[in-house]
């Protein structure tokens, strides 16, 4: 049903049209002050658009010629936008109650994840996983500075999608995981304490975008690569960018190594599993594979591809693939001979344009690939993949969504929710009759919802699994503008929280909620699936728990000393004890504390140590005592009435000269 013959145009146009519309759009520079719906004021009384109807608006005066020839790349509107603002829907969770679902945000370049309580919108913790964090002393004590070291030795990275560990296709509360982009790694989350407890360093992979698991059982973690590079990246070929590769890792979600890759043509955006552990659907955006964005916006079309997974462990298990740095890479890529058969191990689908996200609806049935630069929603159909000659074929439906679509969310009532980057909307469809309609029709849509503004990823309740809630959604917008108090020119994205009952009820915006940057995506789960605990279980981990009696200095070597020491309120084990100048010293803590919420801190001043320790844990620092004199050691967590008299001396001797 869809139509390949698409107006072929020049892409230097496509791109310049796409920036201007965007300029058009998000420009304030010489504009008229905004006004406090979030609206532009044109400076007329009684007269004030939203972004949407400036735009219009300045269409229809030709005011704008810029946008005038935007006309095109426009999906127009299908039904009605709501009227935003705060709504009747009451979304605060009154003092002592707690909120009925966890969500974890990524949180973008700052390298940490975000627990946020849905639907109050109330930031519980955050947990640093790519970055340092003095708060928990993650990065300072011994094991996470190790875990960071081991995987690249970077401070930062920059991770995108939280997935949930499955079990039966439904979330088991026992690990997240995450990935880099900017160094190609895959961290996990235990969700027990709540805290990063491996991070892989992905080999042959630069940005890992995409990160998925494989449903129902998290039998991988997989990792899409973005950017195309020499495979190895040794310093071969340059600036021979045709010999560049794109790689899709699969990840062993216990130990973290990576089992198999599979090198394709293009590249790899964003993936989304199916639900039967068989395919794998991964957007692309730079089939062309060039190296400027005049070159990767060219074709009106990329392929997606999807990966057959059980084929493509054969081919593994065949010896079918070339060992690069140790991984087994397979060759996906089209003219591969394992692509000739009649169980190709990835098939391309030829979708528009530039797409960017994939999300499979929880029947599993299809995949939603946003069209990005195209103004549609293409369906792929997961049934018919296996069947079709023709990957093309298995594409059942293409739906007119409007201008800059980007992401696919699900109530778990037949209706998808898609983002709308350009027109800052988040719209409603139904998916049956999108699968029924003609392709670019708008007749699926149902709704229109502005959001504020230029959303990226949209996300409902548990819409990743076979049986979303439906009831909330949250947009996540990149922009806020005039959302919130000026704040200086680094502002905060806007997540915004949208009442959508069970999916038959209307769109209602219910509340903004400041991000620092920059949040990409988020999952939620109900709380009956996540069990954290409140205090350590000691027989969790290796470390040596100190026991009062335990506490003490013991030299280790001409020139270090094991300090062992326990925390408990409002003393340290150690009043304090004594190092030689130029000592290595290891310091052991272990909260003694079996109390939930008694923590405790241990801070070193001038020698860069703060980390805590919570009830029943055992943490360890390693630092290097290299300037005599007297340095109180204080707790940095008020942990009681006497928190402040809660210190120790460390006395570092001068060494005998
Ligand atoms: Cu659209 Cu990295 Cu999922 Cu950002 S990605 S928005
Ligand atoms: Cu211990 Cu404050």
């Amino acid at each position: 049903m869809h139509d390949d013959t698409a107006e072929v145009r020049d892409p230097t146009d496509v791109v310049d049209e796409y920036e201007e519309t965007l300029d058009s759009v998000l420009s304030d520079v010489d504009a008229p002050e905004p006004d406090g719906d979030g609206g532009v004021s044109l400076g007329l009384p009684g007269l004030s658009l939203n972004r949407r109807d400036f735009m219009k608006a300045g269409v229809a005066a030709g005011a704008m010629g810029a946008v005038a020839g935007c006309s095109s790349l426009n999906g127009g509107g299908g039904g009605q936008a709501t009227e935003s603002g705060g709504g009747g829907v009451d979304h605060s969770v009154a003092p002592g109650e707690h909120d009925e679902y966890y969500g974890f945000w990524s949180g973008g370049h700052s390298g940490e994840l975000r627990v946020i309580g849905i639907p109050s919108m109330r930031e519980l913790t955050r947990i640093p996983v790519f970055n340092t964090d003095c708060a928990s002393g993650y990065g300072y004590t011994d094991d996470t500075k190790q875990l960071l070291e081991d995987s690249g030795g970077y401070s930062w990275g920059d991770n995108h999608h939280p997935n949930l560990s499955e079990t039966d296709g439904d979330y088991d509360g026992e690990y997240l995981y995450v990935n880099d982009k900017a160094n190609g790694r895959i961290a996990r989350v235990n969700l027990t304490y709540f805290e990063t407890d491996a991070i892989t360093d992905v080999p042959n992979m630069q940005a890992i975008h995409g990160c998925t698991v494989l449903s129902p059982d998290t039998k991988y973690v997989f990792g899409n690569g973005e950017f195309r590079a020499p495979l190895p990246n040794d310093g071969r070929d340059l600036d021979d960018p045709d010999s560049y590769t794109a790689l899709f890792a699969a990840v062993d979600p216990e130990s973290m190594e990576t089992q198999w890759q599979v090198k394709v043509d293009g590249n790899l955006d964003i993936n989304d599993s199916g639900k039967e552990g068989r395919w794998v659907i991964a957007s692309a955006y730079n089939s062309e594979e060039a190296t400027s964005i005049q070159g990767m916006t060219r074709d009106d079309r990329d392929d997606v591809k999807a990966f057959d997974i059980p084929a493509i462990e054969q081919a593994v298990e065949n010896g079918n693939y070339e060992e690069v740095n140790g991984i087994p890479v397979v060759d996906g890529t089209k003219e591969s001979p394992l692509n000739q058969g009649d169980r190709p191990i990835v098939k391309y689908i030829p979708t528009p344009k530039s797409p960017h996200c994939v999300e499979v609806e929880p029947n599993g049935d299809y995949a939603m690939v946003a069209g990005k630069l195209s103004p549609t929603v293409t369906i792929i159909d997961l049934n018919k993949l296996p069947e079709v000659e023709n990957p093309a074929d298995a594409v059942v439906g293409r739906p007119r969504v409007g201008l800059g679509p980007l992401h696919t969310t699900f109530d778990g009532n037949g209706h998808a929710y898609t983002s709308l980057f350009i027109d800052s909307q988040a719209v409603k469809w139904d998916i049956e009759a999108a699968v029924e309609a003609e392709e670019g029709s708008e007749e699926p849509i149902i709704e229109r919802q502005d959001v504020h503004y230029n959303p990226g990823h949209i996300q409902a309740l548990e819409a990743m699994t076979t049986d979303p809630d439906g009831e909330w959604l949250v947009s996540l917008n990149k922009l806020s503008k005039d959302r919130f108090l000026p704040v200086g020119p680094i502002m905060p994205d806007n997540d915004q929280l949208i009442h959508i009952g069970q999916g038959e009820k209307e769109m209602e915006l219910v509340a903004d909620h400041p991000a620092y940057p920059e949040p990409h995506d988020c999952v939620f789960a109900h709380k009956d699936k996540i069990d954290a605990k409140k205090v350590y279980d000691p027989e969790d981990y290796e470390e040596t728990y100190i026991t009062e009696e335990a506490s003490g200095v013991e030299r280790t070597g001409e020139n270090s000393v094991h300090v062992k020491m326990t925390t408990k309120r409002s003393e340290y084990g150690l009043p304090d004890f004594t190092v030689q100048e130029g000592d290595e010293v290891r310091l052991t803590t272990t909260n003694i504390e079996g109390i939930q919420d008694i923590i405790h801190g241990v801070a070193i001043p001038e020698h860069d140590i703060n980390y805590a320790v919570a009830p029943q844990d055992t943490r360890e620092v390693t630092f290097t005592a290299d300037e005599p004199g007297v340095y109180w050691i204080y707790c940095t967590f008020f942990c009681s009435a006497l928190h402040l008299e809660m210190r120790s001396r460390m006395l570092v001797e001068p060494a005998e000269g």
